[in-house]
């Protein structure tokens, strides 16, 4: 039967602002080598992994053919040593608005909750946020052949939680992430402005409550 079962949460964007430091590390990265990048930009490397994300950012610049696979791996590399950097005073205090009296609430209402984040930094920002005891499940994105659009790390959230993907809602904050969601069957609250696709928006994290999660499963 069709039931409420769980909330699967993308990370950056919706938990925390990491995305913003994921954009300085990859225009410093781009500027390295002569590609510029701006925010319009970033918004197509949102819930893409780091590999495509480069590929994404050297087709940019006319240089996708001007690196051999190990220099792709070094520059790749370099990219996330400084977005790690960027992340060295993350804390508490950066939890986006609303989210953590939001996880305690559909913890109290009986649902389980994951994390469908692409990023291998995943557990380690969910740590210094202090949120990691509020999951009870990571997807793990070392394990993740596709990343977003592709429904995969939704539906290995789902699964890690043992909750059928039409008993769960997704929430996300960027295009892929809808996408994914939507793919992999399951309701899409979408958090931000021109996001196609989902069944619900809200323009920031300070919206989401359970009550909206609940009106969105029953759509
Ligand atoms: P990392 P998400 C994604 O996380 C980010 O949106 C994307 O910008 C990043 O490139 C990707 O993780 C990989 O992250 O380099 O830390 O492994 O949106 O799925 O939470
Ligand atoms: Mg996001």
């Amino acid at each position: 039967m069709k039931q409420l079962e769980a909330v699967i949460f993308d990370l950056d964007g919706v938990i925390t602002d990491s995305a913003h430091f994921h954009y300085l590390a990859w225009k410093q990265l781009a500027a390295d080598i002569n590609i510029e990048i701006d925010e319009a930009f970033n918004e197509t490397l949102k819930g893409i992994s780091r590999m495509d994300s480069l590929d994404l950012i050297l087709a940019k610049g006319g240089r996708e053919q001007d690196f051999t696979l190990a220099e792709k791996e070094e520059l790749a590399a370099k990219k996330n040593a400084h977005y790690v950097e960027l992340l060295e005073d993350l804390s508490p205090a950066d939890i986006l608005p609303g989210i953590a009296s939001l996880l305690e609430a559909i913890r109290t209402a009986g649902l389980k909750i994951a994390l469908a984040s692409v990023s291998k930094n995943a557990p380690m920002v969910l740590a210094a946020l202090g949120l990691t005891d509020s999951f009870d499940y990571l997807a793990d994105a070392a394990k993740i052949t596709h990343s977003k659009p592709d429904p995969e790390i939704f539906l290995v959230a789902a699964a890690g939680l043992g909750v059928a993907p039409e008993n769960a809602v997704g929430i996300e904050d960027a295009q892929a992430g809808v996408e994914a969601i939507k793919s992999a069957g399951m309701k899409a609250i979408g958090v931000g402005t021109g996001l196609i696709g989902a069944d619900e928006l809200v323009s920031d994290t300070s919206e989401l409550t359970l009550a909206i999660i609940q009106k969105v499963f029953h759509l």
